[in-house]
């Protein structure tokens, strides 16, 4: 196979997709985005404020692509609360008490791909 016919079949990607998404969704979020030929890298991941598990997906594609990969994300990533421990300032009877966050469907981070090479 030639450079120019694999080229022809799987455009060379000038963009990267770093989607860090709960780990809950990331099964149907890989599969939708592999199931309509994208390719996809799954990367355990940790949140650096909840320090809990979640799934950062990379997306290498093309620019005619991205929004396709976006709504993908935007299908199948949903928000959620999650609670967090915060220690009790100054301590008292309670050591901490527990807050809300609301954890967004997907952080989305689309970055230009400068050199692209498979060896
Ligand atoms: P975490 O860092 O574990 O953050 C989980 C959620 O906690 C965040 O949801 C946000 O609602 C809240 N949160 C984070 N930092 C906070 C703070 N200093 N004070 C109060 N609440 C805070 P999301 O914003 O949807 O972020 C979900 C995950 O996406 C994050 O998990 C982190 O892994 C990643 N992330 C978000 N923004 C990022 C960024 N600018 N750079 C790198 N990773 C990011």
């Amino acid at each position: 196979m030639t450079e120019t016919e694999r080229h022809d079949q799987d455009p060379v990607p000038d963009k990267l997709i770093l989607a860090i998404v709960q780990s809950e969704d990331a099964d149907d979020a890989l599969g939708a985005l592999t199931g309509r030929g994208l390719r996809v890298t799954r990367l355990a991941s940790t949140g650096g404020f909840l320090r809990q598990g979640n799934t950062t997906l990379l997306v290498g594609t093309t620019q005619a692509r991205v929004e396709e990969a976006l709504d993908v994300l935007r299908a199948t990533c949903r928000t959620r609360s999650a609670h967090v421990a915060v220690p009790a300032e100054p301590p008292s009877l309670v050591h901490s008490y527990l807050i809300e966050v609301e954890v967004g469907g997907a952080t989305v981070f689309v970055m230009d791909i400068s050199h692209y090479e498979q060896i």
